[in-house]
């Protein structure tokens, strides 16, 4: 099985600025986690990032035929994007929404995902657990199909 994970605006920063909110850990750290528990589970994996709309939409696209889920933090992107939204429901494979924080519990405007409706979950304020959910997540989709 292959599975995409898809990162989106200002997580290049994680482990760099705001450690109060999203802690010490870096996106190298929780790629090199997300490796090890992919090994176990014999999940092959590609872990990207980008701050362009455009590039996580071209990649969603792309998709398609080489992945059989994908694990998305669209940060930002999660609360305003109809492009990600359109691209996720024209897809034809699961996507799995994931944040660090639990947005539900941050300021108002974070508490409205644009995307999950079209998403086949969402796990949220776990940390960099929730990227390890995600996998398990997409692991367990790939099971029953
Ligand atoms: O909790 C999450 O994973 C988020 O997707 C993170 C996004 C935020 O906009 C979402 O509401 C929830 C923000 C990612 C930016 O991360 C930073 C890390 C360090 C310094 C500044 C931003």
């Amino acid at each position: 099985m292959k599975v995409l994970f898809l990162n989106g605006p200002n997580l290049n920063l994680l482990g760099t600025r705001q450690p109060e909110i999203y802690g010490h850990t870096t996106l190298a750290d929780i790629e090199r986690r997300v490796r090890e528990r992919a090994h176990t589970l014999n999940v092959e994996l590609e872990f990207r990032q980008t701050n362009g709309e455009g590039q996580l939409v071209d990649w969603l696209h792309e998709a398609r035929g080489q992945f059989q889920a994908v694990v998305l933090n669209a940060a930002a992107y999660t609360h305003t994007s109809v492009a990600l939204r359109d691209a996720i429901s024209a897809l034809g494979l699961p996507v799995i929404e994931i944040h660090l924080s639990n947005i539900h519990a941050r300021e108002e405007f974070r508490h409205h995902s644009l995307i999950a409706a079209v998403c086949r979950g969402q796990i949220c304020g776990f940390g960099a657990n929730s990227y390890i959910l995600g996998l398990e997540a997409a692991v367990s989709l790939n099971a029953l199909a």
